[in-house]
Parts: structure tokens; C-alpha cells; sequence
């Protein structure tokens, strides 16, 4: 092993398992190798999903609903108990700055576990009577029971978070779960490994296997015919291959893909509240989040106040070390993934778009100089018919477009083949509901963006979606539901 980097490795069974084949993970801020990650072939993955067929037949059936909930809830504490170690994980994995891992990432992903431990002690199901021609009835009853072994396929823009949305309610259901993180983040799956034997989740519950996707860890887990269902957050086009593995054996899949967010900002909005909101859905997490805006509509009257407004707010972010307090926004994932998003921003600028702000690479001092940084860009003067309007670019830009009435732009809005998020900023309550139940989307946000309750559904409309998660229907994708009728 070079001297400063990590060796990350499986965990099956409970237990940290090593691979002969190995890939490299760099800093998304340095470029520099920061760890050495196994990659699991078919042997792997194999051994993951039988130590979780085992679990779920095993020990883990056994405990009671009280008990499986308890043993979730010490999981979340013994994240926060090793707070500093996930977030250090966190941030070395994505670059991103502190202060957003700390609020946002690492608290989330201990969250997870206790609403989803709460949410299953508390969920009701159906009861009917009902009358038989002999007089004596029956009753109808129904049961939630888990579907089995889940494939857990994770992306790497929250991944703590995104990977435990889906292995806190998969467990609390009392199915076991086999995690393929994103290549990208490798580090915070493994180290829950450590946390679940700290609190004595039994082995062969939570499994982790690292890898790619094509004809690696992703594709041997979604192909296994001993996995049952399968959760997967990514883009679109991968979430359809997963779609088309898991067509084989008819298995259950919950799908939460990629977007095109619009942001509806009318005139009568509290203008201070609608750019730090735009602000925050445009950049955050350098726009690497699904639910993020990468098109804001303004309505005309205040267009040019806005703009000046979001541009001097864009070039406020601070791009540097993650424990610097004064760092606003870190790097993209990868130096791949960059090339990606500056390919948008050299077809802007081709299409004839007008650079409001940024549109290339920032100069970084230092060790900084190799890693995968981009400027916040803003860009006006393209239409909706446009690459650049239609297609999800997952980097830190938006095309900011004028408009007039509120029919045109709920159809320009909708006019996309995604339907994830929206956010509609307007001071009018009748024109709020309005527009909230015209945006095909699954998730509408009035004067706010990512406020998050986790009892609410989460899921996407459209290409950016199938099923949806979050508090009971949740349960809805990681039980079966069994009606039992009995003859009085
Ligand atoms: P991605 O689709 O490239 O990869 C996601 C995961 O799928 C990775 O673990 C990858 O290794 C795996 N994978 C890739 N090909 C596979 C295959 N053939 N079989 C099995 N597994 C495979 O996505 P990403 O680049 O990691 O994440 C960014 C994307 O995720 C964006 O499109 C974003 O919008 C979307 N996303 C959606 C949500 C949501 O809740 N809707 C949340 C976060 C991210
Ligand atoms: O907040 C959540 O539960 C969630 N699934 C967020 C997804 C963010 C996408 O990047």
C-alpha cells in the first residue's frame, strides 16, 4: 500500500473482505490517489448475497419488530458517536466543504435509521369484516412481510445519505441488504460495516461490495438471481439497464433518477428569499443534487433584478480547502465528470448563449491546481428547444430565462422528459397551489428548496422516477403485503 492511502475493502458477513482486483480513488480536490478499493467479481458478490439470504432466514428473522427497531436506532447513534470519522470520510471521498457534510450528510444519514425504526413500529395496515351467505363471516387482514435480499445500487453525490434512505427502511422492514456504493465514494458504506458489528447488527444483514457498474460489482449484484428486489438512485439510462436485469425473475425496482429542475420565480415573490433559494438550488453541493435547479424561470418585470441579484451571488461562492469556514463549494466528483458538464458549457456558448458568469475553470493555487474544479456559471439568451434546457448536466449552472404569463411557463416548465423537482417562489397562496399541482414533478417546493420531512413521499414523476420512498411508502417497496381471510 503507498504511504497515505487507504485500502478499502468489502464487507460481507460481518466481516472486512479484501479482492485480488483493485481500483484507485482519487480526490476529487487534489487528484491525487487517496485510497485503493476492492472490486468484487462474481465470487464477491455471490458471497455477499448468500450471507444475506442466510441472515434473513437467520438471526435477523428472529428478533422481534421492537428489537430490530432498537438495534436501528443504536446503528444512528453509533454513526453520530463516529461523527468525525464519516465526515472525514464524507468529504475526502467528494471534496465537498465541511460545513455541508456536517449539516447535511453525515446527520441525514443517522436520521435515516431512527425514522424509518420509528415509522415501522407505528405503520397500520388493513382490517375488513365481511359477510358469507352461511351467516358466520370473515375477516380480512393484512400483513406487511419483507421481500428478502435487496440490491442497494447508490450514487455518489450524497452518499451516506442516498445509501442509507435505502438500507435504514430495507432493514426496519426486516429484509438484509447487499450495498454497491458508487465507485466514486466507497469510503462511508464500509466504515457503516463497522458501526453495524459495533451494535451487533448480526452478520450477513448489511453486506457492502465495491465496483463499477458494467461488468463489475453493480451488474453481477442487479443480475443475481438469489436478489429479490432492487433499489437504485442514478441517472436515468443506467436506471434503465437495471430496470431491464431485474425484468429477469420479474423482480420489484424502485427507481429515483436523474432531473431538470425548474425554479418558478414570479415577480411578487419575496425577492431576498427567492435568490438565496435559487442560490442554494443552483450550487449546492457544486449542482451536483437531483432535486437542483438548472433552469430558473423569471417572470419578466423583475428578470434583470433577479439576474443581477443571482450572478453577484454566484460569484460570492468560495471554492477551496473543505475545512476552510470560508469555502462555500468544492469540486466536482471527478475530473470525468467535469468533462461532462464543460462539455454543456462550450455547446452554451456555441448555441449562442450569453455567459452571465463563469463558464470555464477557475485557477486553484497549490495542490488544488489537479483537482476537478469548475466555476458556478449562469447563463441567458437560449430557449427551451435547447441542449442546454433539456438535458440533465449535474454541474453547478442554469439557464435563466424570462417569461409572461403563468400558462406559458407551467408549458415550457413541463416540457421536459424529466419530473423530478420544482421551486416556485410567489407570495400569491391561490397561485402557489396552482402551480404546485400544475409542474409534473413528484416533488414541489413553495418558497423553500430541500426542506426536508422524511415521513413524505420522495420520488420522481416522469422519466426521473418509478415508486416512491420515504416514511410508509417506503414500505410500500420493501415489504410484501399479505392479506390473510379467515372464515369465522
Ligand atoms: P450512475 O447512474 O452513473 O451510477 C449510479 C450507480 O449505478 C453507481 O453505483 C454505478 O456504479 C451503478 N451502475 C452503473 N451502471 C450500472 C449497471 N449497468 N448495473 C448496475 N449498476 C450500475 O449515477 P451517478 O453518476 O452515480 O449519480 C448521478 C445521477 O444520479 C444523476 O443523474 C442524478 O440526478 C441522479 N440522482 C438521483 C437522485 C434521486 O433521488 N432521484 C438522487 C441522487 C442522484
Ligand atoms: O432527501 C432525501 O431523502 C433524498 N433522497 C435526497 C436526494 C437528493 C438527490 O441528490
Amino acid at each position: 500500500m503507498r504511504h497515505g492511502v487507504k485500502k478499502i475493502v468489502h464487507f460481507i458477513n460481518g466481516e472486512f473482505v479484501p479482492s485480488t482486483r483493485i481500483f484507485e480513488k482519487r480526490s476529487p480536490l487534489t487528484g491525487e490517489v487517496i485510497a485503493e478499493v476492492a472490486e468484487a467479481g462474481r465470487a464477491e458478490v455471490d458471497a455477499a448475497v448468500h450471507a444475506a439470504r442466510r441472515a434473513l432466514r437467520g438471526p435477523w428473522a428472529r428478533l422481534t419488530l421492537a428489537e430490530r427497531s432498537d438495534l436501528l436506532f443504536a446503528v444512528a447513534d453509533g454513526i453520530m458517536r463516529r461523527f468525525d470519522d464519516f465526515l472525514a470520510a464524507e468529504v475526502a471521498d467528494t471534496g465537498k466543504p465541511v460545513s455541508l457534510a456536517r449539516r447535511l450528510d453525515i446527520p441525514r444519514g443517522a436520521a435515516n435509521f431512527k425514522v424509518f425504526a420509528e415509522t415501522v413500529k407505528t405503520a397500520a395496515t388493513e382490517f375488513f369484516e365481511m359477510a358469507t351467505p352461511d351467516g358466520r363471516g370473515a375477516i380480512n387482514y393484512a400483513i406487511r412481510q419483507p421481500v428478502g435480499v435487496v440490491g442497494v445500487i447508490c450514487p455518489w453525490n450524497l452518499p451516506l445519505l442516498l445509501m442509507t434512505w435505502k438500507v435504514a427502511p430495507a432493514l426496519a422492514c426486516g429484509n438484509t441488504v447487499v450495498v454497491k456504493p458508487s465507485e466514486e465514494t466507497p469510503q462511508t458504506a464500509s466504515l457503516l460495516g463497522e458501526v453495524m458489528n459495533a451494535v451487533g447488527v448480526p452478520p450477513g444483514v448489511y453486506n457492502v461490495v465495491h465496483g463499477f457498474g458494467p461488468d463489475s460489482a453493480g451488474e453481477f449484484l442487479t443480475s443475481h438471481p438469489d436478489v429479490d428486489a432492487i433499489t437504485f438512485t442514478g441517472e436515468t439510462r443506467t436506471g434503465e439497464v437495471i430496470m431491464k436485469a431485474a425484468a429477469v425473475g420479474a423482480r420489484p425496482v424502485s427507481l429515483e433518477m436523474g432531473g431538470k429542475n425548474a425554479a418558478i420565480v414570479f415577480a411578487d415573490c419575496d425577492l431576498e428569499a427567492a435568490v438565496e433559494g435559487t442560490l442554494r438550488s443552483c450550487f449546492a453541493n457544486c449542482g451536483q443534487v437531483c432535486l437542483g435547479t438548472e433552469r430558473v424561470y423569471v417572470e419578466r418585470p423583475l428578470f434583470d433584478r433577479f439576474l443581477v441579484a443571482l450572478k453577484r451571488g454566484a460569484e460570492s461562492l468560495r471554492l477551496g480547502w473543505p475545512e476552510d469556514p470560508e469555502t462555500s463549494m468544492g469540486p466536482l466528483i471527478s475530473h470525468e465528470h467535469r468533462e461532462k458538464v464543460l462539455s454543456y458549457y462550450r455547446k452554451a456558448v456555441a448555441l449562442g448563449a450569453e455567459v452571465v458568469t463563469g463558464g470555464g475553470i477557475p485557477e486553484m493555487p497549490g495542490r488544488l491546481a489537479g483537482g476537478s474544479w469548475i466555476e458556478p456559471t449562469l447563463w441567458t439568451g437560449l430557449g427551451d428547444d435547447t441542449p442546454i434546457a433539456r438535458e440533465e448536466i449535474f454541474g453547478p449552472c442554469a439557464l435563466v430565462m424570462p417569461f409572461d404569463a403563468e400558462e406559458d411557463v407551467i408549458a415550457r416548465a413541463n416540457d421536459n422528459d424529466y419530473g423530478l423537482a420544482t421551486a416556485i417562489w410567489t407570495t400569491n397562496l391561490a397561485r402557489a397551489h396552482r402551480m404546485a399541482r400544475s409542474i409534473e414533478v413528484g416533488l414541489a417546493w413553495v418558497n423553500e428548496w430541500f426542506l426536508r420531512d422524511l415521513r413524505t413521499p420522495f420520488g420522481g414523476a416522469k422519466r426521473s422516477g418509478i415508486g416512491r420512498e420515504g416514511g410508509v411508502h417506503s414500505l410500500e417497496f420493501y415489504t410484501e403485503l399479505k392479506n390473510v381471510c379467515i372464515k369465522l
